[in-house]
C-alpha cells in the first residue's frame, strides 16, 4: 500500500484543492492531509476564514482523503512520515524546491504538482471584496 501525505490551509476549498487532492491520492492508495491548525496558520502569517475544525471536517468530507491531521509545526514533517508509514510527500508547485519540503527526500519521495492556474482562496477573497 503507498501512503501519501499533503499539508496546506485548505480554507474556503475550491477546484484548485480538490485536484491537487485527487492527484496526490492517484499516486497511492491512502492519503493523509496536515490541515493547517489556526495556531500554524499565525505562524504562517496566514488568515483562514474558516477556523480548524471548520476546514478539517470540510477536508474530510473530500472523497480522495483518508485521514487529516493536524498541522501544528514546520518540524512535525519526519515524525508525520514515521508515524504514517509515508511514501510519498505531495505539494503544489508553488512550494517547488522550498526547504520546508526538500530535506524531506531522505524520508519520502517528495513530488510535487503544478498548481491550478487562475483560482486561489486570495483571489476569491479580493473578488467577493470588490466584485
Ligand atoms: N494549490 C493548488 N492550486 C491552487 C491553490 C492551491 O495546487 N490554485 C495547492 C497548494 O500548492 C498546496 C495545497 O493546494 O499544495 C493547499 O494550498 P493552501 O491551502 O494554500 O496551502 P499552503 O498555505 O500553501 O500551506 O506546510 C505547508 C503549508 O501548510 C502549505
Amino acid at each position: 500500500m503507498i501512503r501519501v501525505l499533503t499539508y496546506g490551509t485548505f480554507d474556503m476549498l475550491h477546484e484548485g484543492h480538490i485536484n491537487l487532492l485527487r492527484r496526490a491520492k492517484a499516486l497511492g492508495d491512502y492519503l493523509v492531509v496536515a490541515v493547517s491548525t489556526d495556531e500554524f496558520n499565525a505562524i504562517k502569517a496566514k488568515k483562514a476564514y474558516f477556523p480548524y475544525e471548520a476546514r478539517k471536517k470540510i477536508v474530510e468530507a473530500v472523497r480522495y482523503v483518508d485521514l487529516v491531521i493536524p498541522e501544528e509545526t514546520w518540524e512535525q514533517k519526519i515524525d508525520d512520515i514515521k508515524e504514517y508509514h509515508i511514501d510519498i510527500v505531495v505539494m503544489g508547485g508553488d512550494w517547488e524546491g522550498s526547504d520546508k519540503f526538500e530535506y524531506l527526500r531522505e524520508y519520502a519521495q517528495v513530488v510535487y504538482l503544478p498548481r491550478t492556474e487562475g483560482i486561489s482562496t486570495t483571489q476569491i477573497k479580493t473578488d467577493l471584496k470588490d466584485p
